[in-house]
């Protein structure tokens, strides 16, 4: 399907959408209409591999898979489509001729921000997967008019402020006026469900291509909009607010993303987003298979559906819904036919995190779908002997509707699937013996090594051939190379010029001047307490203490990089965010400590952020407190990209570590078990800081005001936190922290070693790739094939 693609042909195309679809001329064109022409320029060679990847799928009348996600955490489409395109030097030609910058174009584009973390990310990187291995697929979502808010930090504090993607132009979703569907709420069941309110799901798609074009899937996201577009009554009585209420009200349900990546639901709209963009989908995706003619009780051998995590659970019983009350199916058969065709993804244990609705706020929104789980509840008692409810205190609990629901339940890291049958789901484990299964996350290697880190893409391609882009494994060639001084200069030479691009970046930012060989020091995520950046800045004291105490020792200069926001709600976290900028500005005022340590935080860390920091990284930071972190998905990415890992026995850091060795992976902390048995223990953390001078003297500083002198009482709530309710054990994971990071000081300043280690973490990451991942749903789940023909 990959055709060269000529430069002259593409300045071409770029010049006719500058003029006929921008109307401009190249006299008053901007940045942003230059990335526009070329974006539409490419966006025409995306629409052919699309369609005939439509048409296979349509003659192959197989399975097509349905992936429900309230989130999706795009970033940039540009540089993706250019490099599945194999137009990336055409794209860089053609606009050189033209005077313009490749680079500077391609970041012109705003991130496509609809999702907060990992569980988005990882949405993203299975739309890629699933197009590079041609399997017929659609990513479902909500097309959020304000994506994850824009982080401002005013004195250190975070801000949040509304962000616009779509004030600009989407250059690559196409509206689809005519495929809307009416999704209803409250009101009441009299024999039927007659909501008392309807919006209209209207749905915009974008073409998701695969490595080489050889493949493109869709991304139907969901706008809500009113049935009836303006109160024209109210308007001519004089109301003219009133007469816009209904239109609001309506187009408020895919106004924003909440910000919240963990608890915090109870609330009406985020109800209703979840409802609204399951119940489009899932009549979408029965339509469709109506339209092929086949009979109803088929559904399964033609649907997968995977649920990323609860926030989409009430597919279940509108799938039932649907099937009973618009198809005329008897509701055993159309209980046993859903559970079929869903499937459903567990990301966390963390209890205040898995989903319940206030029964009577889900009576008053769904009385039809309440009825729906009193039903499937009774069934799955009787069936089994089980006695764990979906309905319980009062509430609805989506993680066991979803379990019920669903004839497959992962878990996302090996560690974490088998958290999952001992904590969260053990009665319904013992109940259903075969229905938790385990599949690792992945990363796409397209975005996570080719596009990012072009240095190391290019000896990789030198060394092994280009193979390994969509057959990761293939790194493992790397291996024999990783004796040979000549390669591993050669990788530590990439290394530095990723480094050298992130000092040039800051110098931009910030008048903070970096030296790019000092070790880089990464930890990038959302702000959490169990992921523990508390930690590492407690860390970041104590060791700015001893450069003070001996400050003619030999030491490794370090750069800390911190980046992520915090939820608006989550005053701790945001505590936290205010303490490490405070402390970046002591220490990097230091006269000092001047050369051997400094702390920078970048403001509204994102997926493009992510894109130059991973790349750049010596150390990445992954010191979740054992058995909380699901699986984590920078941490492979880290890996990947070369950089060595501290970590603990945490998510996929167990499994990173199995693949990359031991010795090339920092491992501290308490395991999930003795976490466990810590917390148990009377006053434990008030023995860790008793037993630890090194963590008494960085509390007492804190607690002294001495980061916040203007205001010494300002971190006395987090002192007092870590003395009283350190339920995430940063005070008994310290010390061998501590003493880590000064085995990962003197691993550094050994060059050889280091950059052995270091080229090993990328030779063995192949297995982390979402290719790996995809195949493995494809395979134990979803009973889906590759439409590909490998020639
Ligand atoms: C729920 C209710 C109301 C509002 C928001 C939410 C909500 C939103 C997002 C709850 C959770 C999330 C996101 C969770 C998440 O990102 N989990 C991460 O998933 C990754 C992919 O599997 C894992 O690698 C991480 O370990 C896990 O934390």
């Amino acid at each position: 399907m990959t055709k060269t693609i000529a430069s002259e042909d593409l300045q071409f195309n770029i010049l006719r959408h500058l003029k006929k679809s921008l109307g401009k001329d190249t006299a008053n064109a901007t940045l942003y209409d230059w990335r526009t022409s070329l974006s539409l320029a490419l966006r025409d060679l995306v629409v052919d591999p699309w369609f005939q990847s439509t048409r296979k799928t349509y003659e192959a009348a197989g399975k097509r898979v349905y992936y429900l996600s309230m989130e999706f955490l795009i970033g940039r489409l540009l540089e993706d489509v250019a490099v599945n395109l194999g137009a990336e030097s055409a794209s860089r030609a053609a606009l050189e001729s033209l005077g313009l910058d490749y680079d500077e174009v391609v970041h012109d584009e705003p991130d496509a921000a609809l999702g907060n973390g990992g569980l988005g990310r990882l949405a993203a990187c299975f739309l890629d997967s699933l197009s590079t291995l041609g399997i017929p697929a659609y990513g479902y979502g909500i097309r959020y008019e304000h994506g994850l808010f824009e982080q401002h930090f005013e004195n250190g504090r975070q801000i949040e402020v509304a962000e616009g993607w779509l004030s600009q132009r989407h250059t690559w979703e196409f509206e689809r006026p005519e495929v809307n569907y009416p999704v209803g709420f409250g009101g009441h069941v009299n024999g039927t469900w007659e909501p008392a309110e309807t919006v209209i799901a209207n749905a915009y798609d974008t073409p998701i291509l695969g490595w080489k074009a050889r493949w493109a899937n869709t991304l139907r996201l969901w706008s809500a909009k009113p049935t009836v577009l303006f109160d024209l009554g109210s308007f001519n009585r004089g109301d003219l607010v009133g007469a816009v209420v209904p239109e609001a009200l309506a187009r408020a349900i895919s106004r924003v993303l909440y910000p919240d990546d963990t608890t915090e639901a109870g609330k009406e709209l985020r109800l209703k987003q979840e409802y609204f963009f399951t119940s489009a989908s899932l009549q979408d995706i029965v339509r469709r298979f109506k339209s092929e003619g086949f009979d109803i009780e088929t559904l399964p051998d033609h649907v997968a559906i995977q649920l990323n995590d609860t926030h989409p659970a009430i597919a279940g019983p509108e799938l039932v819904r649907l099937l009973v009350d618009e198809n005329g199916v008897e509701m055993k058969t159309a209980i046993d036919i859903a559970k079929a065709c869903l499937a459903y993804t567990n990301h966390t244990l963390l209890p205040e995190a898995l989903e319940r609705w206030d029964l009577g706020l889900f009576a008053r929104t769904l009385p039809r779908h309440l009825h729906i789980i009193e039903i499937i509840e009774e069934e799955h008692l009787a069936a089994t002997g089980s006695h764990v409810r979906i309905i319980e205190d009062h509430s609805v609990k989506m993680g066991e509707l979803a379990f019920v629901m669903a004839h497959r339940v992962n878990g996302v890291s090996a560690l974490h699937s088998e958290l999952v049958k001992k904590t969260v789901f053990h009665d319904l484990n013992q109940t259903y013996p075969d229905r938790i299964i385990n599949q690792t996350n992945g990363v796409t290697p397209r975005r996570w090594l080719y596009s990012c880190n072009p240095p190391l893409r290019s000896l990789i391609s030198e060394t092994i051939g280009e193979g390994w882009v969509d057959d990761l494994e293939q790194l493992s060639r790397l291996e024999p190379h990783c004796a040979d001084s000549g390669f591993l200069d050669a990788f530590m030479a990439a290394k530095r010029a990723n480094k050298e691009r992130l000092a040039c970046w800051f110098s931009d930012k910030t008048d903070l001047q970096i030296d790019p060989s000092a070790m880089f020091d990464v930890q990038i995520k959302r702000i959490h307490e169990y992921k523990r950046q508390f930690m590492n800045i407690l860390e970041t004291i104590a060791h700015w203490n001893e450069i003070r105490d001996n400050p003619n020792g030999e030491w490794t200069p370090r750069l800390k990089i911190f980046g992520g926001k915090a939820a608006p709600g989550y005053v701790v976290a945001k505590e936290i965010i205010h303490l490490i900028n405070d402390v970046a500005k002591v220490i990097n005022a230091d006269p000092v400590t001047q050369d051997r340590l400094k702390v920078v935080y970048p403001p509204n860390y994102n997926v493009s952020m992510a894109e130059i920091l991973i790349p750049a990284a010596d150390l990445s930071e992954q010191i979740s407190t054992a058995g909380k972190e699901a699986s984590g998905t920078g941490n492979m990415k880290f890996a990947l990209n070369g950089a060595l890992t501290i970590g603990t026995l945490d998510g996929a850091n167990v499994e990173i570590r199995e693949r990359v060795g031991a010795e090339n992976f920092f491992l501290f902390g308490l395991t999930a078990e003795e976490v466990v048995e810590r917390r148990n223990q009377h006053d434990y953390s008030r023995a860790a800081i008793a037993a630890s001078p090194r963590l008494t003297r960085v509390l007492n500083q804190i607690a002294d005001g001495l980061f916040s002198p203007g205001d010494p009482g300002r971190y006395h709530g987090l002192v007092r936190l870590l003395h009283e309710h350190d339920y995430f054990l940063v005070t008994c994971d310290f010390d061998d922290y501590f003493d880590t990071q000064r085995q990962v000081d003197s691993a550094f300043v050994d060059h050889a070693r280091w950059a052995r280690m270091a080229a090993l973490n990328t030779a063995r990451s192949g297995w982390f790739s979402s290719d790996r991942t995809i195949r493995g749903y494809a395979e134990d789940i979803w009973n889906s094939s590759s439409l590909l023909d490998r020639s």
